[in-house]
């Protein structure tokens, strides 16, 4: 059972509300609509935009993928401060941070009793170990995100170089970190067992004062550049993680909780499922396939955009971050479609993140509020409907979409799957983007929609889309004057659910 004591306590109010909904008042709510999330996937769907850390001996190598020839001595941060990391992500609105905690070059950042081959033994962890300091930078990091109010996430390379056969690591000969290469089906050793015991070490990590770390989310990458064969064990990582981290979400290519968008520059095509039809263990779909995902599938698998401030994922001094705007773009291609941003802004060879980048979060997020606090619909105002689900609009009327409130929704009746809602805007606007969200909780169920504009007196089509899912941004090329909208639910595979609509203009 996966809840804490506040999802409990949701769970009891909502149980409360039916019982009122249907024994009191004679009220029924819709049934859920084939997959639906998981409470934690819901909470998951709201975090939309986070920040990926990519840190560790590429860092100081200039490497991407590193191939495991540099001793632990490599990784010498100047002024390591993941306070800086911690405060400059929440300052910049991000509701998290994922650290590669180990990547596929081998190199552990946490105290592992795993390998030899972690920072530990390094002299910049030694220096640090005399003087009293952590050099646990995993724990470090954990202990941050924590004071800065922001959730934290951990990678864990499936693909591991330091133990994979086929990559040779003629300078590490004879030292202390020549391992025996267990990675591959058919090397000695059994590498699935040696994954499951650093990932079970990361689960039960405590802060210093032995309290527990939640994490919010594992990624779990797909990626290799090996020929080797390795059959991952992928049901038991997963039982790991609910065991030990039940609120976390499992990230993988194709699941288990969320899966890979299918491209690497945080975007996605214009109609997206949050469900597929496949597991981590069965073929992998192609990117395409990935980004729009499965209508109707078998599995409530969300997909998550990962995408880069620069060039790297990891910090290279050659290289300059993206613009403000080439984010905002990307943030309406992929949070905009529904799917979470995970932004990596990688710290350089100081241990901290470069002011350029921070300074660039910083404009990318005043950008992001000065377009989104321009809603034009405030709470209470009059909303019209074309029906309301058994004539209750306390429970399923139309001005639930207004009313800034994630559980409650505009509901027709079981056997209409199309309707309308229209509100009157009280005089001519300058409009130019709608912010729609579909009522998931209960499932996955609009396949198109139209948002029309009254202009000069009679509407006029400025939106038509396909999915909705959690949240659609639609934005137009065009502002247009207009004093009254009207949302269309043209098509859907079961009764269709409005959690919220906003117009935004002046
Ligand atoms: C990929 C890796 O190969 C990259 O190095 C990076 O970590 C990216 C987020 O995932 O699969």
């Amino acid at each position: 059972m996966r809840s804490s004591s506040g999802q409990r306590w949701a769970v009891l109010l909502i149980a409360a509300v039916y019982w009122f909904a249907t024994t009191v008042c004679g009220q029924d709510p819709p049934a859920a609509y084939l997959q639906t999330p998981s409470a934690e996937q819901l909470e998951w769907h709201r975090l939309e935009y986070y920040a990926f850390v990519h840190f560790g001996p590429n860092t100081f190598t200039g490497e991407e993928w590193g191939r495991s020839q540099s001793t632990p001595d490599v990784f010498k941060p100047a002024a390591l401060d993941t306070d800086q990391w911690a405060k400059s992500f929440a300052d910049a609105g991000m509701a998290a941070m994922i650290l590669t905690a180990k990547h596929h070059d081998g190199m552990a950042l946490w105290d592992t009793n795993t390998t030899t081959y972690k920072i530990g033994n390094g002299a910049w962890a030694k220096n640090r170990t005399a003087q009293g300091l952590s050099a646990d930078v995993v724990k470090l990091a954990a202990a941050s995100a924590k004071k800065y109010g922001i959730k934290f996430g951990i990678y864990l390379s499936p693909w591991d170089i330091h133990r994979d056969p086929a990559m040779p690591k003629a300078k590490l000969a004879d030292t202390l970190y020549d391992e025996p290469q267990i990675f591959g089906d058919n090397s000695p050793g059994d590498y699935n067992e040696f994954y499951a015991k650093q990932l079970t070490e990361l689960v039960t990590m405590k802060y210093e004062d032995s309290t527990p770390i939640e994490l919010s989310e594992l990624w779990l990458d797909g990626n290799s550049g090996s020929n080797t064969v390795q059959t991952f064990n992928w049901t038991n990582f997963r039982n790991i993680i609910r065991e030990h981290q039940p609120s976390a979400i499992m990230w993988g290519h194709q699941g288990v909780d969320a899966r890979w968008v299918g491209n690497e520059d945080g975007v996605t095509v214009a109609t997206n499922w949050h469900s597929i039809s496949r597991t981590q263990d069965q073929e992998h779909y192609s990117g395409d396939e990935l980004q729009t995902g499965v209508r109707d599938g078998t599995y409530w698998t969300p997909a998550e955009a990962d995408a880069r401030i620069r060039n790297g994922w990891f910090y290279h001094a050659t290289e300059r971050p993206k613009s403000a705007s080439t984010l905002m773009d990307m943030y309406l291609q992929s949070v905009g479609r529904s799917v979470n941003l995970l932004l990596d802004v990688p710290p350089d060879t100081t241990g901290q993140i470069v002011k350029s980048d921070v300074d660039i979060l910083l404009q990318f997020k005043a950008q992001r509020d000065a377009f989104l606090n321009r809603t034009l619909l405030t709470p209470g105002l009059e909303v019209n409907a074309s029906s309301i689900r058994d004539d209750n609009s306390t429970f399923f009327g139309p001005g639930n979409v207004l009313d800034g409130n994630f559980t409650t929704y505009w509901a027709i009746t079981d056997e209409e799957t199309t309707g309308s809602i229209e509100i009157d805007l009280g005089g001519n606007h300058t409009v130019d983007a709608f912010i729609t969200q579909e009522h998931i909780a209960l499932g996955q169920r609009i396949g198109g929609y139209v948002i029309d504009g009254l202009v000069d007196g009679d509407y006029k089509t400025l939106v038509r889309g396909t999915s909705l899912g959690y949240k659609r941004i639609d934005t137009l090329d065009e502002p247009v004057e207009t004093s009254q909208i009207r949302l269309r639910i043209t098509q859907a595979n079961a009764t269709p659910l409005i959690n919220s609509f906003q117009v935004l203009g002046v």
